[in-house]
C-alpha cells in the first residue's frame, strides 16, 4: 500500500465516514401508485402499489371537501370549485398522499413525480403541492402549476434541498390542492398514463442506535490519538537531524 493510502486508512475522520456510509442506505422509489384500473369511488384510501424496503405504509386519499369520483383509471374527486389556494385550503380541496417509515428507519425524500388532470377543461386550473412538515398555508407551496387542457403535463418537484423532508422518522403527508381561476365546478385527479402515475423518490436508512454513536465517538478518540502519535513519529527524525 502506498504511503498516501496508509495515511488515509489511519485518518479517523475518513474511517468514521466509511462506517456511516455503510449504515443501510437504500436508494429507491419509496412508494409508487398506478391508477390504471382504479377509481377513488371504490378505492379510497388507495394503498401504494409498491413500497420500498423499510417503508411501513403509503396511502393516497381525498381531502374533506372533495367527493370521490368513480371515473375509471383515475384517483380524484369533484368539488374543486374554489378560486384561490387559501380558499382551497380552508375548504379541504386536496388529494392527499402520505408515507411512513418503518420503526427504526428514517426516510429522506428527494423528489415526487405525478400525472394529474381534470374531467372538463377550464382556463386555468391550478395545482399546488404542500406538505405537513413544511406547512399547509398558502405561502408554503413546494410546487405550483397551471394548465388549461384535460391533462396537465407530468409534474416533478425536487425536494432534496428541503432539510425538513430529510431523515424524517414519522409519517409525512403531502396535499395536492386544486383550484380554478374562475368560478365553476371541477373534478381534479391523478390520471393514468404509461407507467406509474405518482412516485415518491428517496432513501430509507436505519436510525443508528445510541451504542453506534458511542462506538463512533470511541473510534474517533482512539483514531485521533493514533493519528497524532504517528505524526509526532514522522516529525522526530528531522528534529534529531537538526540537533546534531
Ligand atoms: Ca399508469
Amino acid at each position: 500500500m502506498k504511503i498516501n493510502n496508509l495515511k488515509k486508512a489511519s485518518n479517523p475522520f475518513i474511517l468514521i465516514a466509511v462506517i456511516l456510509g455503510t449504515i443501510n442506505l437504500a436508494y429507491a422509489q419509496l412508494a409508487t401508485w398506478e391508477v390504471n384500473t382504479v377509481n377513488a369511488g371504490s378505492t379510497n384510501p388507495f394503498s401504494a402499489t409498491t413500497l420500498a424496503s423499510n417503508v411501513m405504509s403509503a396511502n393516497l386519499a381525498l381531502g374533506s371537501g372533495v367527493s370521490a369520483s368513480t371515473a375509471a383509471d383515475t384517483f380524484g374527486g369533484s368539488n374543486f370549485n374554489q378560486i384561490s389556494l387559501s380558499n382551497a385550503i380552508t375548504g379541504g380541496d386536496y388529494i392527499s398522499f402520505s408515507i411512513s417509515p418503518s420503526i427504526g428507519y428514517s426516510i429522506s425524500i428527494s423528489s415526487i413525480t405525478f400525472n394529474s388532470g381534470v374531467s372538463t377543461t377550464v382556463t386555468n386550473f391550478n395545482g399546488n403541492l404542500l406538505s405537513s412538515v413544511t406547512g399547509f398555508t398558502s405561502s408554503d407551496s413546494l410546487l405550483t402549476y397551471s394548465f388549461s387542457a384535460l391533462g396537465a403535463s407530468a409534474q416533478s418537484v425536487t425536494l432534496s434541498a428541503i432539510s425538513s423532508l430529510q431523515n424524517v422518522t414519522s409519517a409525512v403527508e403531502f396535499r395536492l390542492y386544486g383550484f380554478r381561476d374562475t368560478s365553476g365546478t371541477s373534478t381534479f385527479r391523478i390520471r393514468n398514463l404509461s407507467g406509474n402515475d405518482l412516485v415518491i423518490n428517496g432513501t430509507a436508512s436505519v436510525i443508528p442506535e445510541p451504542s453506534t454513536f458511542t462506538f463512533l465517538a470511541g473510534t474517533a478518540v482512539l483514531g485521533l490519538a493514533a493519528f497524532r502519535r504517528r505524526s509526532r513519529c514522522q516529525q522526530s527524525p528531522s528534529r534529531d537531524a537538526n540537533s546534531t
